[in-house]
């Protein structure tokens, strides 16, 4: 394994529901390095720009309008396996599938309000991570 980073939102939901600490807690214990870190909001040309892979399936209208209404954690992390071992931390995408004690199955409400934003590859965490922070930013 080598050491490598991912990027993470807390999306809109986990704002809005005060689980901004419980999920950095959850995060910190789990050995990730803070290497970038705000409180920002997404536009929704960077919410179309940032999940454009969706543009075509039919749940992309509502994605767009929810991680847009409110502000949002944006995150660059670090630590072995980074991207991986994150989506494990956060489990699946839909909260009723997610294993027992991952981000997801403790603070997200539904497939469409999930909690949490993890990249899928490296070079995505390169890329997403790159979209929310400058060179300046990240330590
Ligand atoms: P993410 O990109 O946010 O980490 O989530 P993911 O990889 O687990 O899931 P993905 O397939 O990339 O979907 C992106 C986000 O779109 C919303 N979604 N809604 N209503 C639905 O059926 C549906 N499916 C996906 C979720 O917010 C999901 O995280
Ligand atoms: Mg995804």
């Amino acid at each position: 394994m080598t050491t490598n980073r991912t990027f993470t939102m807390l999306k809109p939901d986990s704002v809005e529901k005060g689980h901004i600490g419980a999920i950095l807690e959850k995060i910190n214990a789990a050995g990730f390095r803070i290497v970038a870190m705000k409180l920002t909001q997404m536009s929704t040309r960077d919410a179309e720009t940032f999940y454009a892979i969706h543009k075509e399936r039919p749940f992309f209208n509502d994605l767009v309008t929810y991680m847009t209404r409110g502000p949002i954690v944006a995150a660059i992390l670090e630590k072995e396996n980074a991207v991986e071992d994150f989506r494990t931390l956060i489990g699946a995408t839909n909260p009723a599938d997610a294993a027992e004690g991952t981000i997801r199955k403790l603070y997200a409400a539904s497939i469409g309000e999930n909690a949490v934003h993890g990249s899928d590859s490296d070079e995505n965490a390169a890329i997403e991570g790159a979209f929310h922070f400058s060179g300046r930013e990240m330590f």
